[in-house]
């Protein structure tokens, strides 16, 4: 069914591996619609969805460069908008989206892991935006969520500059949760998946959305923001669910309803 994407589904956690072997997992045009359309394809019930890179070499070492290298300016920024369009749709999917990065995350490959909400890597992992250096700058909404993510001192550090970290700076940085031996990675990724999806299903999507939207919105109305989705979840089963279970000392079946 695609080209590029391997989809498991394990029950409620859905797994994506981005398989293009020859280019180290470069995204292409194509690639980018295949991560686009297996997002809205993702079945009912699932509940967290992981990202991962084929081979223990790469997660993905960027956007495809020979496929850049001959774009005009409106080109480049069709492409740019491709790229930050799907990750957009990662970002502000309703279930939580695990990046398990398992060797180069560089440029595309960077952003695409932030546009997810948890990232964890292998000890081979390694992180760069080295657009500077081809003469773009990173175009799949790097500087945005960089500078979100480990301050801007540090963003910059990294942009300007190019270089790749390690993935000990990486976690030193905040810019992953954790490291693990390679053949360890998508086992404690699937724990995490695991652990997650075990958890009423609404009120996690609300929790992700009101710190993605809030991060952006003034205290107060993120405070309010806040209070709207907490009335919210009393609308649902699963409130009930679980305040009883914890009532009578036993464990929520979670229905996301
Ligand atoms: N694009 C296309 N092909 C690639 C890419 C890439 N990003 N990365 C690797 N490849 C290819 C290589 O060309 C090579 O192909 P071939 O075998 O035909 O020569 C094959 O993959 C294997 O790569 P290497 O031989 O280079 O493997 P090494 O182990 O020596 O090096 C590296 C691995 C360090 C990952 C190296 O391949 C590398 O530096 N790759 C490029 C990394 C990079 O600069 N990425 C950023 C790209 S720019 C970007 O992502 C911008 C995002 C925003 C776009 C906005 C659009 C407007």
């Amino acid at each position: 069914m695609y080209n590029y994407l391997k989809i498991e589904q394990d029950g409620a956690i859905a797994t994506l591996t981005i398989s293009a072997p020859k280019t180290l997992n470069a995204l292409n045009s194509a690639i980018l619609g295949e991560i686009g359309q297996a997002i809205d394809a993702l079945p009912a019930g699932t509940r967290v969805l992981i990202i991962t890179g084929d081979g223990e070499k790469s997660f993905v070492a960027g956007a495809d460069i020979s496929e850049m290298a001959h774009l005009d300016e409106g080109e480049g920024f069709a492409f740019g908008k491709r790229g930050a369009d799907v990750f957009r749709k990662i970002e502000t999917l309703p279930i939580p989206v695990i990046a398990a990065v398992n060797g180069f995350a560089l440029g595309g490959g960077c952003e695409i892991a932030m546009a997810c909400d948890i990232r964890i890597c292998s000890s081979n992992a390694r992180f760069g935006q080295p657009e500077v250096g081809l003469g773009i700058i990173p175009g799949f909404s790097g500087t945005v969520r960089l500078a979100r993510l480990v301050g801007m001192g540090m963003a910059k550090q990294l942009i300007f500059t190019g270089k790749n970290i390690k993935a000990d700076e990486a976690l030193r940085i905040g810019l992953v949760n954790a490291v693990y031996e390679p053949g360890e990675l998508m086992p404690a990724a699937k724990q995490l998946a695991e652990a997650i999806s075990a958890n009423a299903p609404v009120a996690v999507a609300y929790a992700k959305q009101c710190i993605n939207d809030g991060y952006d919105l003034p205290t107060a109305e993120a405070i309010a923001y806040e209070n709207r989705l907490f009335g919210r979840c009393f609308a649902t089963e699963d409130q009930k669910a679980g305040m009883a279970a914890f009532l009578s000392k036993g464990k929520a079946q979670f229905q996301g309803k």
